[in-house]
């Protein structure tokens, strides 16, 4: 009996995202059942169960669950790789992308989008506190900068799954603050280069529009 693969989510969530683009580079065939965290969907006891910190997205492989999209990208890469480019076996190759999903999960994802994007999308920022999220955003950036000053991507020579990650956020951050090559080159290319992946329409660009929208009114709120 093959095995059958099902991402509890919906795609405006990055962390969803990051499980269709590995699930995608991996060639693997999945079934996606939705889980709206905007309408509490998440709180189920039905979900509860399957995963007690109530985030999206969580991974169903023979009736086992693995929560957290940093864990399941691990775990996706290991038990599917063809080899171990997407997550290396090497140790110190392998920490370098532990680092980075690190960093994306507590730097990227809580501390930018989930804190300053997410509020933003609400309109009911003061000018300020919307400064803070473009600064914020920049900060980030730089720090990437950084990474790929020293790799070609953001964690080694090769695509990794410190890429996929790190790409289902910086989408998000770009609509808010625009990656340019004048301050970010290196960014700059490494994100043309993802975005042209075969799998980036259908795993990421889908959900990136809904969050686009759902931004609309205040990206020109603050714009002025
Ligand atoms: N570190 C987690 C974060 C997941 C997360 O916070 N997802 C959000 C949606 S983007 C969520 O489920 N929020 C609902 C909640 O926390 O109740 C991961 O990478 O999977």
């Amino acid at each position: 009996m093959s095995t059958k693969i099902i991402v509890y989510g919906f795609d405006r969530s990055p962390p969803v995202r990051a499980v269709l683009l590995t699930l995608n580079a991996l060639n693997l065939e999945y079934e996606q059942i939705s889980v709206d965290t905007q309408k509490g969907e998440q709180f189920a006891q039905d979900y509860l169960k399957k995963n007690p910190t109530h985030t999206i997205p969580v991974l169903e492989i023979d009736g086992q669950y693995i929560a957290d999209s940093h864990a399941i990208i691990a775990f996706l890469a290991s038990k599917y790789g063809k080899d171990d480019t997407l997550y290396p076996k090497d140790l110190y190759q392998r920490a370098l992308v532990d680092q980075r999903l690190h960093y994306e999960n507590g730097g990227i994802f809580h501390g930018v989008v989930k804190n300053h994007i997410r509020p933003f999308a609400l309109c009911t920022l003061s000018r300020d506190a919307a400064e803070a999220a473009v600064k914020a955003i920049k900060e980030v950036y730089n720090v990437i900068e950084a990474f790929l000053i020293q790799n070609r991507y953001i964690a080694g020579e090769h695509l990794t799954i410190a890429d996929l990650s790190f790409l289902s956020t910086v989408t998000v951050m770009d609509l808010v603050a625009p990656v340019n090559a004048e301050n970010w080159p290196k960014l700059t290319d490494w994100l043309v280069k993802l975005k042209k992946l075969p799998y980036y329409e259908q795993a990421n660009a889908k959900g990136l529009k809904e969050i686009e929208e759902a931004l609309q009114t205040a990206l020109e709120k603050y714009k002025k």
